[in-house]
């Protein structure tokens, strides 16, 4: 029933920031994916027997790679494997499953925020125990493990039934087809105040939320809908599609546009929000205000004992390197830790483990927090409701009344895609052979303070993470960061992260792009990056 397969190594198999992302067609390929599964299990140990979580954002290829997966984790010894209905489970979701069942670990299959279909993007993604990415120690070891691979073992079986929930035998192991959504809203509901959230719907309050044709349609709609009582239709494009309806399931201001102009018109709801093709990131804004990711990790963590799971207070607060320091003003005023970490939501792991943070974001729409050891786009939404329901106030007056209290970090994010790869590393390698004389050099009227390319230092396993991103700090607290997409399957994508505070409130009215038109400024005349790239302007701003 389990056959040995002769295979012959890849060599573009390195996982990302976020697992393993490439093409369909490559994903395609004789044995591609059963090269990289096969890779993650011989970096493991001690699985013999155990269960193992497989879902993914049900993007094109997912049904495919699901059943390969488990037909492989029952040829490799698992003992059980948890599936989502349909082959479906939101990274948070599945995050939730493998902590709740205490599984050995889990397959996420997802491109996240990248478009789906035949032609687009697909991914693979292994997760510890502790339902987090696995570390770079357990990415480097499959890596390694693709570059030797000889043979992958596989059960000569027909394919599962995802669409029944319940148990079937695979090959001598238990594959057991679960609801999706049920266990991730059950553990929603210890979080937030359901009730109070539910009354302020009730009361007139009106949300919309935009599920991107991906993958959170069927989360939100039970939860916002079924359970909170929003009204019918809050929730948009709730049916998950394997192309997204052709669009990038990415929830910023360019790929989100309709939500936006919504939320800026005239007759606006209270609350708009959306999330990404895997689940995990969020879009806030509310009647007339875009909440950048930055500021709304901060706003969060000032209002989260708001909510019962947070009422105990916070242990600390961990953010992205590229991510503003606005959650830094709060950690301060709190009292409380505050960690930099490389950006990827793996370098959290440690952090939330030991106990170090409670709450976590990226500047990249990514914020979440100790219930799971994912970001999670949901979560982030109904937080925000738990707060704007006791708080009884708008979005803008609370972002508002943040910003007189601790100041307001203007940030934006340039990116600059599927730019040549060698012109992208050429820029990267020129700003770093300057760092060295860059500390007091004048353009305009900023000063250089301090220019570094990041590195971690894990302060829980002490493992070092170097070239994590070019950062040039400025006199007064002024910042730009470059660094290069790790996510990206054509060419590179060259990201430019650019902040300013501003701690006078008479000044939090400007125009962001306004607030930061001479750091952008300085950002090209350090870089280069007109005359290196071609480009005259981003791809996307956000
Ligand atoms: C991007 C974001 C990063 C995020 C990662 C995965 O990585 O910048 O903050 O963690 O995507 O997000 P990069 O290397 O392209 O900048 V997603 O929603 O996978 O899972
Ligand atoms: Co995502």
């Amino acid at each position: 029933m389990t056959k040995t397969v002769n295979t012959t190594p890849y060599t573009d198999q390195k996982p990302g920031t976020s697992g393993l992302r490439k093409k369909v067609p490559v994903f395609q390929q004789p044995n591609y994916a059963e090269n990289f599964i096969q890779s993650i299990f011989d970096s493991l140990e001690g699985f013999a027997g155990k269960t193992l979580v497989i879902g993914g954002d049900g993007r094109f290829y997912n049904r495919e790679v699901i059943q390969i997966a488990i037909k492989m984790a029952a040829a490799n010894g698992f003992g059980r494997v948890l599936v989502g209905r349909g082959g479906i489970l939101s990274t948070p979701a599945a995050s939730h499953v493998i902590r709740k069942y205490e599984a050995f670990g889990g397959i996420v299959l997802s491109a996240s925020h990248n478009p789906g279909g035949p032609t687009e993007d697909f991914g693979i993604k292994y997760n510890i125990g502790n339902g987090g990415p696995a570390p770079e120690k357990v990415t480097d070891a499959i890596y390694a493990h693709t570059k030797t691979i000889e043979r992958y073992k596989i059960a000569d079986v027909a394919d599962v039934n995802l669409d029944a929930e319940g148990e079937q035998q695979v090959a001598g192991m238990t594959v057991q087809v679960i609801n999706p959504v049920s266990d991730y809203a059950e553990l929603m509901e210890t979080l937030f105040d359901f009730p109070a959230i539910r009354a302020h719907l009730a009361g007139g309050f009106r949300i919309v939320f935009d599920a991107m044709s991906a993958v959170t349609g069927p989360y939100a709609k039970e939860i916002l809908e079924n359970r909170l009582g929003a009204a019918k239709g809050s929730v948009l494009n709730f049916v998950p599609l394997p192309d997204f309806g052709g669009h990038h399931p990415d929830p910023n201001l360019v790929h989100a546009r309709a939500l936006y102009e919504e939320m800026m018109g005239e007759n606006a709801p209270d609350f708009g929000a959306a999330s990404d093709g895997d689940g995990d990131r969020n879009l806030i804004i509310g009647k007339g205000i875009f909440v950048t990711p930055s500021d709304s990790l901060a706003m969060l963590a000032a209002n989260a004992t708001l909510a019962p799971g947070y009422a105990k207070g916070l242990a600390g607060i961990a953010r992205s390197m590229p991510t503003s320091g606005a959650a830094d003003r709060v950690a301060q005023k709190l009292g409380i830790g505050i960690y930099e970490t490389p950006t990827g939501w793996k370098f959290f792991g440690n952090l939330l483990d030991a106990g170090l943070a409670t709450i976590c974001g990226e500047e990249s729409a990514g914020t979440g927090s100790s219930h799971v050891r994912e970001k999670d786009g949901l979560w982030a939404v109904l937080l925000w409701l738990n707060i704007l329901a006791v708080r009884k106030e708008s979005v803008v007056d609370i972002a508002r009344e943040h910003w007189t209290t601790y100041g307001r970090n203007y940030y934006s994010r340039h990116d600059y895609e599927e730019v040549d790869s060698a012109a992208a590393n050429g820029l990267m390698d020129a700003l770093r052979s300057q760092l060295a004389t860059l500390p007091g050099r004048k353009l305009g009227d900023l000063t250089i303070e301090m220019a570094d390319d990041f590195s971690y230092h894990d302060p829980v396993d002490h493992s070092v993470s170097n070239n994590q991103g070019i950062r040039i700090l400025f006199k007064g607290g002024s910042r730009v960061v470059f660094r290069l997409s790790g996510t990206g399957t054509s060419g590179a994508t060259l990201r430019v992260y650019i902040e300013r505070f501003e701690p006078d409130a008479t000044k939090h009215d400007v125009d962001t792009q306004v607030a930061l038109a001479d750091l952008i400024e300085a950002a090209d005349a350090l870089a280069g990056i007109k005359e290196r790239t071609g480009r005259t302007e981003p791809t996307v701003i956000t």
